[in-house]
């Protein structure tokens, strides 16, 4: 049975994700105070990128109940001044009394600062409570820690042979309504959706997310390198409402770029790639300088096969649809150039599979980056006894 610790630790992760896409390339974090008998007195978050972290939401809520109380954080209190003061000097000053924390700070200037600081002032620290979970939490976080491109999670919507559509181009609908709402949830949850010109001209999606309150929308990234698409399509038509980035390359002329910047759309000019389209890598690199951390590609064969053949794919939330659709000209899910050899192929680190209504979600893991963080915070509570 799950411990109470747990439980509310896993309350307070589950808060944060109501922030997602708000907090850019700041990690999500949630925070809650509880009473003598461990109940919520007030559970909050970071709500947005710059603004003020997990515990001093909560602390400036609760003001004077936090004296002698108990706090949890997904992630432990920063010990540093970044765009904020250190976290940690807040919390003690708050008076509270026991902090549990999820997991070690991945950014090397708040590793471990503050759980030392907490434990140096007296407070009594718990660490590693749902490591596992608060890590998952922040897995683009982690990454960008360590890589100069985002978290890349593909989307794929397929029959149960991997067919995305009929050998005439039908495509709409292969998986029912309830796997597209799901995927309307992620949407909510990224930072950038990105697809290529081709689904744009072949769909004409909006690409944003239109499931319950939504309150960040991702931004759309287009891979466009001739800057094709249509001043009528939805992307553009709402370019002014939802953040819309177009990438193209850089022989196109400045009076089409400025054409398409009047509606709205940001027009970003990079270098071909080999393949003579655009050089996707520094696509990659661009986004993360623009803050964006997590991005989800919802595109047709080719984009996703370009991104597969490059080993770019970190996780891919697959919606299989019960029907075999067939047909040599139907077109696959994944393109590219394949893989000759089995043995070179990597299966998925791991997986999760359900049922939504008729279909089959599958949440496959293809690369790791929350192993190292949490086997440290493990190490860390072991060593100092921070278990209890
Ligand atoms: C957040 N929100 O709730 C916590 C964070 O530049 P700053 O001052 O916003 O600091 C960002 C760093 O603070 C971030 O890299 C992480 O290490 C730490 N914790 N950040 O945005 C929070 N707890
Ligand atoms: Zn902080």
């Amino acid at each position: 049975m799950i411990d109470k610790d747990s439980l509310i630790m896993e309350e307070c992760i589950e808060y944060s994700k109501r922030y997602s896409g708000l907090t850019k390339s700041n990690p999500k974090v949630g925070s809650a105070l509880v009473d003598k008998n461990g109940d919520i007195v007030k559970i909050s978050a970071h709500k947005s990128f710059g603004s003020k972290h997990a515990e001093i939401e909560l602390l400036d809520e609760v003001q004077d109940l936090a004296k002698g109380g108990k706090i949890y954080l997904t992630l432990e209190p920063c010990s540093t001044t970044g765009k904020t003061p250190p976290c940690v000097d807040r919390l003690i000053d708050s008076g509270v009394k026991e902090v549990v924390i999820g997991l070690l700070d991945p950014n090397p200037n708040n590793y471990f600062g503050g759980t030392k600081k907490l434990i140096d002032a007296g407070i009594k620290v718990k660490l590693g409570v749902s490591a596992i979970k608060a890590a998952e939490l922040i897995e683009d976080f982690i990454k960008s820690q360590q890589s100069d491109i985002p978290y890349i999670r593909a989307k794929l919507a397929m029959s149960m042979d991997g067919i995305i559509a009929t050998k005439t181009g039908e495509s709409q609908w292969i998986t029912d309504e309830t796997s597209r709402v799901a995927v309307h949830k992620l949407r909510s949850e990224v930072g950038a959706v990105m697809t290529g010109i081709g689904t744009v001209h072949s769909d004409d999606p909006t690409l944003n997310s239109r499931v319950g309150d939504v309150i960040a929308q991702p931004t759309r990234v287009i891979l466009d390198s001739k800057l094709s698409i249509a001043h009528r399509s939805s992307i553009v038509k709402t370019a002014k409402d939802i953040d819309t980035v177009v990438f193209v390359n850089e022989d196109v002329e400045d009076e089409r770029v400025k054409y398409f910047t009047n509606f709205g759309v940001k027009v970003i000019k990079v270098a071909k790639g080999e393949d003579g389209y655009l050089d996707i890598y520094q696509v990659l690199k661009t986004l993360k300088q623009m803050n964006i951390i997590d991005i989800m590609i919802e595109a047709g064969s080719t984009l996703l096969g370009t991104f597969k053949d490059r080993d770019l794919i970190d996780r891919y939330h697959i919606f299989l649809a019960p029907m075999i659709i067939g047909g040599s000209s139907s077109m696959r899910a994944v393109s590219g150039l394949g893989s000759s050899e089995l043995s070179n192929i990597d299966r998925f680190l791991s997986y999760t599979y359900k049922k939504i209504n008729n279909d089959i979600y599958i949440d496959g893991k293809q690369k790791d980056y929350i192993q190292e963080i949490v086997s440290k915070t493990y190490e860390v509570r072991d060593r100092l006894c921070l278990q209890d």
